[in-house]
C-alpha cells in the first residue's frame, strides 16, 4: 500500500528539523506530520526528532496527550525512532532545568557533561560507537564516526543495560543508542553523518531488506577533529550571489574594474565540499552587516537547497542582528537567526553583535537577556549558536601598554615589540573595536555561546598557517569548543594547529577553493599524524 513509503514524524515545533525531512525524503519516503495524539497510534513508523530542551518537550507532549500515545505506542513495539532529545525523553528524568519527569520507559536519569574534567561541553563533533548488541539499523556503522551535538547524555546503568546498543566515550561512558524490538533512539544525528547516518535511517526505513551487514564492533575513539569548509558568499556587482575570498578580508580583485572575487556557486560547491568529506560547511554573509539578510532571499534560498543532499551541519552567518527596514518594520535577530534555521541551518554565527553585546556585558556586569546571542540560545540551544570573531594583531612594547590580555608574540613585532593584543573589530574588519579577543571569547561564553569562530585577519588569505598564538590563548581561555581560521596553506599548517593548540576543529577556505589542497588529503595527512579524524 502507499503506506509503506510514508513517515510519520513527531515534529512539535520547538525548532529545526529540517534536516531530519530531506534525509526522510531523500530516501525516498513521504512524510506525514503528527496534528493528534491518534496520528502517533496510527502511524506505521515513527521518528521522533527532539529539538530544544527538555522541560518544554515535556509540556508539549503532556499537554498535547502526545506523551500518553507515545508511551502507548513504545510499549505496543511499533516501529520508532527517537534522534537526540527524542531519546533522551525515553528515560525517567532529566537534570536540564531540572530535575523534569521524562516519559519514563527507560530507567535512568539524563545529566550535564561534566566540564571540569577539560572535556568541552556541549559535546560537539564526530566520534565512534562501541556497538553492545546487534542493533541492526547500526550495521553499516562500523568503526565510522557519527555526528552529535548535546550538552545533556543517558548513562548506562545496571537497570538498563538492557536497552542500550552502543555507548560512546566523552569523560566517560554515555548512551548513545538504544534499542528494543522495533524501538530505537539514537543520540547522534544521523541526518547530519553523512553517508553513514543516512545508512543508519535506510536501515530503520526498510528493515525487512537483506542489506548487507557490515562486520566490525566499533572501537573506543576520541572525539574527532573537524576539518570545515567555510564559503565566504556575497552579492558581485552584477546582483549573482558568488562564494568569493579575501586578502585579510579585502575580497575585490587588484584590477582596473576592482571586481568582487569569483570563487564559484555556493550551493555547488558546499555538495562538493560534502562529497569530499568536509565534517561540516559555513556560510558567511559577509555584506550583512549592512544588508538586511531577510531581504537577501538568495542567501536563503542557497540553505534551502543546500540542506537537500548536504548531510553535514550546515553554520550560516551574517547579518544576525534587530533591523528595521525601509517601511518601518522591525525584526528581532531572533527572527533572522530563526529563518536561517528554518531554510536549513543547523547553527548559526554572529560576528559584529557579539562584539557590541559582550562591549556593554563587559562594561555593566550585566547580563540582561536581551540581546541576539542570549535570546538564540535560549530558544534554539547555545549548541546552535558560534560567535565568528575577526581580530586583528596589534603589537604592543610593554603588556601594560593596554588593558587587554597580551600574549608574548613567537615572532617579533615590525619595531622589535615582544607582545600583542588581538582587537576584535566589525563590519568585516573595517572598524577596530575597543575589546581583545580574549575578553570577548570569556564574555560570549558565559553569555551562552556554545562554539567560537576565530579567525585573524592579519594572516586570512595569506597561506602562511594559522595564528598558533591566538588560537592557543582563546582555546586555553574557554571551555566550548574553538574553530581555528584563516591561513591555511599546507595539510602540515592542520596537523601544527592541532598538535600545539586546543582547537577543536579547523576552518580553511581559499586552498579548498583553488583545489590547491583537497580536503581528502588534509584528513589523510592529520590520519598519519595520529590525530583523530572521520574518514
Ligand atoms: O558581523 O554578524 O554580520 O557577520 C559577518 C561575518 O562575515 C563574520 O563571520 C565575518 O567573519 C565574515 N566576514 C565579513 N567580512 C569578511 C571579509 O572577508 N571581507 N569574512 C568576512 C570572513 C574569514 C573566514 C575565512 C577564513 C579562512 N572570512 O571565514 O573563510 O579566514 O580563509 P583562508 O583559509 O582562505 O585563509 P556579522
Amino acid at each position: 500500500s502507499s503506506g509503506d513509503s510514508v513517515v510519520t514524524l513527531l515534529d512539535y515545533g520547538a525548532g529545526n528539523v529540517r534536516s531530519v525531512r530531506n534525509a526522510i525524503r531523500h530516501l525516498g519516503f513521504d512524510i506525514k506530520d503528527v496534528q493528534t495524539p491518534e496520528d502517533i497510534l496510527n502511524a506505521n513508523r515513527l521518528i521522533f526528532p527532539g529539538v530544544g530542551a527538555f522541560a518544554p518537550a515535556m509540556e508539549v507532549l503532556n499537554k498535547t496527550g502526545m506523551a500518553e500515545a507515545l508511551c502507548s505506542y513504545i510499549e505496543k513495539d511499533r516501529p520508532f525512532l527517537g534522534i537526540c532529545l527524542g531519546l533522551q525523553l525515553l528515560f525517567e528524568s532529566s537534570e536540564e532545568n531540572g530535575p523534569v519527569k521524562g516519559l519514563g520507559l527507560i530507567p535512568g536519569t539524563v545529566g550535564r557533561f561534566d566540564s571540569s574534567n577539560g572535556f568541552r561541553v556541549p559535546h560537539i563533533g564526530w566520534n565512534a560507537l562501541q556497538v553492545t548488541m546487534d542493533s541492526d539499523i547500526l550495521d553499516e556503522v562500523g568503526n565510522h564516526h557519527v555526528y552529535f551535538v548535546h550538552s545533556y547524555r543517558a548513562m548506562p546503568s545496571d537497570d538498563n543495560k538492557e536497552w542500550i546498543s552502543s555507548t560512546c566515550n566523552y569523560g566517560g561512558k554515555f548512551i548513545a543508542s538504544i534499542r528494543r524490538g522495533n524501538v530505537h533512539a539514537v543520540q547522534f544525528h544521523p541526518e547530519k553523518s553523512g553517508d553513514v547516518g543516512l545508512s543508519v535511517l535506510r536501515r530503520f526505513l526498510y528493515p525487512k531488506s537483506n542489506m548487507a551487514k557490515k562486520t566490525g564492533e566499533g572501537k573506543a575513539s576520541k572525539l574527532a577533529k573537524r576539518v570545515i569548509a567555510c564559503l565566504d558568499v556575497r552579492a558581485n556587482d552584477k546582483g549573482d550571489l558568488v562564494v568569493t575570498k579575501g586578502d585579510q578580508y579585502d575580497v575585490r580583485e587588484q584590477t582596473e574594474d576592482n571586481e568582487v572575487r569569483n570563487l564559484g556557486k555556493p550551493v555547488d560547491l558546499a555538495r562538493q565540499y560534502y562529497k569530499d568529506g568536509a565534517d561540516e560547511v559555513s556560510f558567511l554573509n559577509i555584506t550583512g552587516f549592512r544588508d538586511f539578510p531577510l531581504g537577501d532571499l538568495p542567501m536563503l534560498q542557497v540553505l534551502r537547497y543546500t540542506s537537500e543532499n548536504v548531510f553535514v551541519p550546515l553554520t550560516v552567518g551574517g547579518g544576525i542582528r534587530d533591523f528595521t527596514d525601509s517601511n518601518g518594520r522591525h525584526y528581532s535577530s531572533l527572527e533572522v537567526a530563526s529563518e536561517y534555521f528554518r531554510s536549513g541551518a543547523d547553527k548559526i554565527s554572529i560576528g559584529s553583535d557579539a562584539v557590541y553585546t559582550a562591549e556593554e556585558y563587559l562594561r555593566t556586569g550585566v547580563k540582561t537577556g536581551k540581546s541576539s546571542l542570549e535570546q538564540i540560545s535560549r530558544v534554539y540551544g547555545n549548541q546552535a549558536v558560534v560567535v565568528s570573531i575577526d581580530p586583528r594583531r596589534v603589537y604592543v612594547k610593554n603588556p601594560n601598554d593596554v588593558q587587554f590580555k597580551t600574549i608574548k608574540v613567537s615572532s617579533l613585532g615590525p619595531k622589535g615589540e615582544e607582545y600583542a593584543w588581538y582587537q576584535c573589530t566589525v563590519n568585516g574588519g573595517r572598524e577596530g573595536r575597543p575589546i581583545g579577543a580574549y575578553e570577548l571569547a570569556k564574555a560570549v561564553e558565559e553569555l551562552g555561546a556554545g562554539e567560537i569562530l576565530l579567525n585573524c585577519i592579519d594572516c586570512d588569505g595569506q597561506g602562511k598557517g594559522f595564528d598558533i598564538d591566538l588560537i592557543k590563548l582563546i582555546s586555553d581561555a574557554v571551555s566550548i569548543p574553538v574553530i581555528a581560521s584563516s591561513g591555511a596553506g599546507t595539510v602540515d599548517h592542520f596537523s601544527e594547529v592541532f598538535a600545539r593548540t586546543n582547537a577543536s576543529a579547523a576552518l580553511a577556505a581559499g586552498i579548498f577553493h583553488r583545489k590547491e589542497v583537497p580536503i581528502q588529503s588534509v584528513k589523510e595527512h592529520l590520519l598519519k599524524e595520529n590525530i583523530e579524524v572521520r574518514i
